[in-house]
This record gives structure tokens, sequence and C-alpha cells, in this order.
């Protein structure tokens, strides 16, 4: 327990100093429900961020390109056995027109995105030979970094992408509670799921964690979520609200509103100010972006161009077809909150900073420098 004396304010006078905290702090936080404190905790976070990004925020595309999935995750709509689901599979050419047109826009990366498909996964390695050759055209024609969020791929396969300079690597392990992500991501290892990361990062490829929220964790699963964030040194760190699909086991789960994911996202920011923090179009659209940003965000994601047939995950459709996934509905939001988005070589210089910061650790850790 906190003494008496420790008030909200001298916690994150604290940590708005850049001092460490303690999984109690962490929790004190995660558990505010005062408006008033909430609200000063949401200034805390927007203070952090000005000071390491200034008023710039970074744009992510999404390219969804295959909603074929093996695996049976009780949160997602592409779930194997979720047979009302209409699911595609985009040819390259599809995806180099999407992806130019998001770059064209002023997206800054492109994140490759697809569920665990079958037809990939039944084989092996020998599988993914498209899906390497896809993602080198991606960067070769569209010259924007790349993310790929393409599941737990074979060991062979990440590192022939990081050979081809893929700069990041997003995979979530949702929760570090083991019994929760048992029952949520049913029949896959955990800690197979967190070696992926271990070896992407000792690749040289930046990873982004992420968390759900509203699938029944506690707050001392959230404070082991953002210290493991902390100890593995993330560097991008998401947290979104479960929404509920027809056709899962998830699907009369009680919806949550977003304050807890924006409690999440400012606490996130304070504990690791340095790191990208998405706030993610995905969950309540165009309309949930300002509160997100306001709560510390520092990057759009699920951005997403219209007539492509191109789906989301927590909402497969919303804000898609009536283009308010484009930045010409993003860029006016961004000014009201002050902020603006970076250019392409802000963001470049931002992660190559980061990357290089990256080898040399792990260059001291495999003490090879
Ligand atoms: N298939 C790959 C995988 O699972 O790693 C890539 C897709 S991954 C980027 C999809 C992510 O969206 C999940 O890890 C989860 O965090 C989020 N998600 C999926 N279903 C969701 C839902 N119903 N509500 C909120 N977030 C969801
Ligand atoms: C998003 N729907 O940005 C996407 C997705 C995958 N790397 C990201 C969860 O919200
Ligand atoms: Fe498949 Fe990813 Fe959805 Fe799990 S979260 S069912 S792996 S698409």
């Amino acid at each position: 327990m906190l003494t008496a004396d420790l008030t909200l304010t001298r916690i994150l006078n604290h940590l708005q100093k850049g001092l460490f905290a303690k999984k109690n702090k962490i929790k004190y936080l995660l558990n505010l429900s005062d408006p008033e404190e909430i609200n000063q905790l949401f200034k805390a976070a927007q203070n952090v961020r000005t000071r390491y990004f200034g008023n710039k925020i970074f744009l992510y595309g999404f390219l969804y390109f295959s909603t074929h999935c093996r695996n049976e995750c009780r949160f997602c709509q592409y779930q194997s056995s979720n047979k009302t689901l209409l699911r595609y599979r985009k040819t390259k050419s599809q995806i180099l027109a999407a992806a130019r047109e998001m770059a064209d826009a002023g997206a800054h990366l492109i994140d490759l995105t697809m569920g665990e498909d079958p037809e990939l996964y039944s084989k092996g390695e020998f599988g993914f030979k498209h899906f390497v050759d896809m993602v080198k055209t991606v960067q070769k024609e569209i010259r924007l970094p790349v993310m790929i969020s393409p599941g737990s791929l074979p060991d062979k396969i990440l590192a022939d992408l990081a050979d081809t300079g893929v700069s990041w690597y997003a995979c979530y392990q949702e929760t570090h509670n083991r019994d929760l992500y048992k029952h949520l991501r049913c029949g896959q290892s955990f800690k197979k799921r967190l070696a992926k990361k271990q070896l992407a990062k000792s690749l040289g490829m930046l990873i982004e964690e992420g968390i759900l929220t509203g699938v029944g964790e506690t707050d001392d699963d959230l404070a082991d979520s953002i210290i493991w964030m902390r100890d593995f040194s993330v560097d991008q760190a998401r947290v979104m609200t479960f929404v509920p699909q027809a056709g899962t086991p998830m699907e009369k789960n009680i919806p949550q509103d977003s304050l807890k994911e924006r409690i999440i996202i400012a606490v996130m920011r304070l504990i690791l100010p340095d790191v990208l923090i998405p706030a993610s179009l995905d969950v309540d659209g165009l309309g949930g972006l300002k509160a997100r940003l306001d709560a510390g965000a520092n990057v759009v994601t699920s951005i997403v161009p219209p007539d492509k047939g191109l789906a989301g995950v927590a909402n497969n459709s919303l804000d898609i077809e009536d283009s308010r996934r484009t930045l010409d509905h993003i860029l006016p939001v961004l000014k009201t909150c002050g902020l603006k988005p970076a250019l392409p070589e802000e963001y470049q210089a931002w992660t190559g900073t980061r990357q290089k910061t990256l080898n040399k650790l792990s260059c001291k850790e495999r003490k090879v420098c």
C-alpha cells in the first residue's frame, strides 16, 4: 500500500522527472477514478509526450492483406471457427496499390498484417516465399519503413525479413498473465510468442508489444504488462479495448468504454516516456481519436484507404468505406489537439536512431563490440 502522503501530484512530478516507478505506483495510477485526477494524469502524459516528441505525430497505414487464420483466439473475429465471415487474400499488385495510395497521402509507415493464414503456415518455412517476396517489393517500390504483423513466423523467415531491412515486428501478447493468455490465445504457446519477439529484437528489428483491456484482466495484470514492456525495452507499446465479435465465444462480453484504455495509454506514456504509443482508429474510429491523443498517444494507427475491400481487426468495417480513416479526416483532428504530422524524414530519423541504439546494446549484450 502507498502511504497516505504519497499524493497523485507527487507521483506525477516524480514520473515527469523521468524517475523510476515501482509496481504499487503504477497500480495506483491505473486505479484512478476521480475525473479531476484522471485529467491531471492526462496532462502529465501530454507534457511527457511534448518533451520527447514535440507536437509531432506519426501516421501508420494499415494493410490487412489476408484475413485467413488457422488460430482460435477467443477475442478475434478472424478465428478459424468463425465460418460466417467472408475472408480475403490480396494479391501483390492489390497490396502495392493500397500501400502506394497511403504513402502518397502522407503515411509514414506501412503495416503489413495477416492472420496466420494456413496457405502460408501449413508448409513450414517453405510457405512464405511469396510473402517475403511481397514484403521486399513493397519496401523497394514504396520506400517507406515497413512493419510486419504476420503472427508467429518461423525463425528463418523472421531472419530473412530482418535481412531485407524490415523495421518493425508487431506481435502482441495481449496480457502477461499466463492463465489469461491461455484463455485468450488458446492453443498458442506463451513462451514461443515471447521468444519470437526476443529473436526479432536480436536481429535488429524494432518491437511493438500490445495488450487488450476489457478481457477480464486486473490492474495487477496491467501493471505487470507495463513493467514487462519496460524490462524488454519495447519500441512501441499498444493497448486496445476489446470489441466483442459476433460468432465468437466472447461475443456476449459487456463492452468497455474507452476510459480504461486512455488511462493505460497515459500510464504507459509516463512509465515508457520515449516509446511510440498508438491511438488506434480500429476501436472507436475517427470519433475516438482526439481522446486517445489527449491521453498521450503519439502515433495514429489503422489508417485504411477506402474502395480496396480492406478490413480492420477490432472493427472490420468501421469508418473505412466512408473514408474516415484517411489523412483528409485525421489531420484536422491533430490540429484541434495542437499537434502536427511529422515529416517522413523525421519518422525515419526516429526509427534509425532507435535501431542504432538497439544494435549497440545488443552488440554489448553479445559482447561483440
Ligand atoms: N494475426 C496476427 C497476430 O495475431 O499476431 C496479426 C493480427 S494482430 C495485429 C491483431 C490484434 O488485434 C490482436 O493481437 C489484438 O491485440 C487485436 N484484436 C483482435 N481482435 C480484437 C478485438 N475483438 N477487439 C480489440 N482488439 C482486437
Ligand atoms: C491497428 N488494426 O493499428 C490495427 C492492428 C497491427 N499491427 C495493428 C491492431 O489498430
Ligand atoms: Fe488469428 Fe491474429 Fe485473430 Fe488470433 S488475433 S485469430 S492469430 S488474426
